[in-house]
């Protein structure tokens, strides 16, 4: 008997007479994708593949990836400038110089006005690095604003933080290599195949080679958990105190790795006292992870030959979001595993270019991971750009997060965002909104005319996206990929570079400082500038970083000049002994006292809200809302609930329920499933003024990053469920 069909109709592929392709990297996460954009004969983008011999993604794309040529002529899109006298009146039409001059003398007015720091400045993890060096200019070292900062500190703020506490400086020291090489993966709050599937795939495929146990922790049960050897639901919030119960372990079995953390390490007698306190048999009842899981956990991390731990979000984002990068990287240095094949903490980065912001940006300090409070950079740099020294700031000013509480009080009167929503990102929005209504002057410079933030703008930039610029970004582990223009921005939109430059002019009138017209020579200004450094590009230029598809720093001129090949992959920081870059050469081993300062659910407000993401939308979805084919899997806001609190409720599938927190409401649909446990609901935040509304957002003290995942709510299902879809409706917005 024949079994299937005896019949088969091959599958046709539509032929869509592509004439080109044309190289770029993906401009969506963090992963760093080497891409290829397929043109027709009119020279219209009509598909987007992966490049097989690049050593990132070999190959393949994500769902969000293939479809990116989308992109170029999709809905909202900004056309020409725009300008008003007061944000709630219509926009009129303007053109580049009126625009221009308009934001530049408001800028001065401000400053004139408020002082110099009146004027906030915030940017992004999603330009490109040569755009990110010459804002930095530009504001550092010609507007003078120190309230200049980013949307990292939304994202990737503890895991610098984490990182330069630990080893004393920033940058991720492992490598994507490091999955073919390790024993045993930790996995910290990280869903890895949704928001970096590419990073996943070849984690996966190292992992079906060798069969290392992969632990995943979690209050979720995720793609990545499903996939896990163990799953360690944690109470949210509470990573710390798992950080610190494992580590009592390792040091009360022995199972350190001595000799490393003597010829490596400071601070073991104070973290041995610390976590002391932590016997798994009480720190059971914080975490939520039984004790034998602990000791298993902790043992077979301590006892593999190589241990790896990745991280994202679900450590990030938290009040102990600092704590929690020093608390892997302790582990790391306990066990010995960091700068050595398969053994290291890696923070997953974010979005496209987060780690070419925190290079380059001068957002927090200056270029190249140089910081304001050393005199030594800022003479450098002042010479470098030939402006006065005394003109920087000697200490770092406010994080995105405070700059909003500053506007609030009147302290900050004017704005200019780059690239970022926060009316759509920032914890309770409710409060956002009312700090935009206050400003005197905001200038919003987006790729896309339809921004939640816009709402609030007198004078809107509109800016070029992804491949209609020219530059380079840098993913995950370190790798600087190319991107070239392959379209002309839309209409009378302009790269942000080109804004950038325009505004310097302006600035700049007796021409003392040089801003380079082009991309190219900007990245060999900005080689210049790190030779030396731990980031040291000086070997590299962009038609070397295009053939290569992408090389991971540090490649100096040295390196090249003695015939050394660029990396390709493999290269890892910190693998002679005592190479960290605190002073003495050592990392420190930090204690971490845990104080439970999260909002948790209580009898009012009895579920926890963790929100997040999918892997078919990005953010605030002003891109994948306009593209069908990843609009169409989740067009509107929902919840995953679990079925017994479901039962409970009296919540059926497809029902419209109310979130309800002590900020604010917001109307989803439900869908039950068992990923969630039943005192916790999970949220995407892609939907337009939905999860934000609701949370509550406290701050880590040391990087200002907002705990989004650690909310209380209650749910209400509603009776009129023809009003709530209604309602529901008007969230798609797109
Ligand atoms: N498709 C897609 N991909 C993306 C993005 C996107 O918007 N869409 N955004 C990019 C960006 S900027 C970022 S920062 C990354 C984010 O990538 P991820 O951090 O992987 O994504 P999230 O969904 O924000 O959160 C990850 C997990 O943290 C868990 N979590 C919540 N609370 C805790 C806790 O207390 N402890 C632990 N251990 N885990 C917890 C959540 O349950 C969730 O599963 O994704 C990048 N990739
Ligand atoms: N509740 C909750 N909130 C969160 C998070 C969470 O997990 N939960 N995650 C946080 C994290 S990790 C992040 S990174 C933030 C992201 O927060 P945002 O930065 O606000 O998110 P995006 O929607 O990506 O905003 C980017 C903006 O830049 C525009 N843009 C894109 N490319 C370009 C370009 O090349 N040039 C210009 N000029 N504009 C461009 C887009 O149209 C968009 O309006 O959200 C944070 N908010
Ligand atoms: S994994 Fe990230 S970089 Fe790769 S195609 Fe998907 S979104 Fe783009
Ligand atoms: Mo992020």
């Amino acid at each position: 008997m024949l079994f299937g069909r005896t019949k088969k109709n091959p599958i046709k592929i539509a032929d869509k007479g592509i004439k080109e392709w044309k190289y770029a990297a993906c401009g969506y996460c963090s992963t760093g994708c080497s891409i290829e954009v397929g043109f027709n004969a009119e020279g219209k983008p009509v598909s987007s593949r992966g490049v097989a011999d690049a050593d990132v993604n070999r190959g393949k794309l994500c769902l969000k990836g293939i479809f990116e040529h989308e992109l170029f002529d999709s809905a909202g899109r900004g056309t020409v400038p725009l300008m008003r006298e007061h944000w709630h009146q219509k926009w009129q039409k303007s053109d580049w110089d009126t625009a221009l001059d308009k934001t530049h003398d408001e800028i001065r007015r401000i400053q004139e006005k408020y002082g110099r720091d009146s004027f906030a400045i915030i940017s992004t993890g999603q330009m490109l690095t040569e755009e990110f060096y010459t804002l930095g200019k530009l504001t550092r070292g010609l507007i003078g604003t120190n309230n200049y900062d980013g949307n990292t500190t939304l994202c990737m703020a503890s895991a610098v933080s984490g990182y330069k506490r630990s080893f004393g400086s920033d940058g991720p020291p492992g490598c994507y290599e490091d999955f073919e090489h390790t024993d045993c993966l930790i996995a910290w709050g990280s869903n890895l195949p949704e928001q970096h599937p590419i990073i996943y795939w070849r984690m996966k495929e190292a992992q079906e080679k060798r069969n290392f146990p992969l632990i995943v922790i979690d209050p979720r049960v995720t793609m990545l958990a499903q996939n896990a050897h163990m799953h360690l639901a944690i109470t949210p919030g509470t990573d710390v105190v798992l950080q610190n119960a494992m580590m009592y372990v390792i040091l009360d079995e022995g199972l350190e790795d001595k000799e490393y953390i003597e010829a490596n390490t400071n601070g073991l007698e104070a973290l041995r006292a610390e976590v002391a306190n932590y016997n798994p048999v009480t720190a059971q009842k914080i975490c939520g992870i039984d004790e034998d899981t602990i000791r298993n956990v902790a043992r077979l991390f301590a006892k593999a030959p190589a241990a790896m731990q990745i991280w994202t979000m679900g450590i990030n984002q938290s009040t102990h979001g600092s704590d929690g990068v020093v608390g892997i990287n302790n582990l790391a240095l306990l066990t010995g595993n960091i700068g050595k094949p398969g053994g290291t903490s890696l923070s997953i980065t974010g979005q496209c270019n987060a780690m070419g912001t925190r290079e380059w940006s001068s957002c927090s300090g200056l270029p190249n991971h140089r910081v304001l409070e050393s005199a030594q950079d800022r003479e450098d740099v002042a010479k470098f750009w030939n402006i006065d020294p005394e003109f920087f700031p000697k200490k770092r000013g406010m994080f995105q997060t405070d700059i909003y509480a500053a506007i609030e009080t009147g302290e900050i009167k004017g704005l200019w965002l780059i690239a970022t929503n926060p009316l759509s990102s920032l914890p309770n929005t409710a409060r956002i909104r009312k700090a935009m209504e206050k400003l005197e002057f905001c200038v919003v410079q987006d790729c896309y005319q339809d921004s939640e933030s816009n709402q609030y703008a007198h004078v809107f930039l509109p800016a070029g996206t992804w491949a209609e610029k020219d530059g380079v970004m840098t993913n995950t582990e370190r790798r600087i990929s190319r991107i070239t223009p392959l379209m002309k921005a839309p209409a009378e939109s302009k790269p942000d570079l080109w804004i950038f430059n325009r505004m310097a002019e302006r600035f700049n009138k007796e021409g003392k400082v040089n801003f380079p017209e082009k991309a190219g020579d900007i990245f060999l200004e900005m080689g210049e500038l790190s030779v030396g450094r731990l980031a040291d590009i000086s070997g590299m230029d962009h038609e070397m970083l295009e053939q290569k598809r992408g090389v991971q720093w540090p490649y100096s001129a040295k390196q090249k000049e003695a015939g050394e090949e660029p990396p390709k992959g493999g290269k890892r920081l910190y693998t002679e002994t005592a190479t960290f870059r605190h002073a003495d050469g050592k990392a420190k081993l930090i204690p971490l006292p845990f104080i439970d300062n999260n909002e948790v659910p209580d009898d009012k407000f009895p579920f926890w809200l963790n929100t997040g993401r999918l892997i078919e939308h990005w953010h605030g979805r002003t891109k994948t809302g306009k593209i069908g084919n990843n609009n169409k899997y989740s067009p509107i806001p929902f919840i995953e609930i679990n079925p017994d609190a479901a039962v409970e409720l009296g919540i059926q599938r497809g029902d419209y329920v109310r979130l309800v927190s002590r900020r604010a409401d917001a109307v989803v649909m439900a869908t039950p499933t068992q990923r969630v446990a039943k005192n916790m609901v999970f949220l995407p935040f892609h939907f337009h003024d939905c999860a934000n509304r609701l949370t509550l957002g406290l701050l880590d003290p040391h990087s200002r990053q907002p705990a989004y995942k650690q909310n209380a709510v209650r749910i209400e299902r509603i009776k009129d469920q023809k009003a709530a879809a209604k309602l529901s409706m008007e969230m798609r917005k797109f």
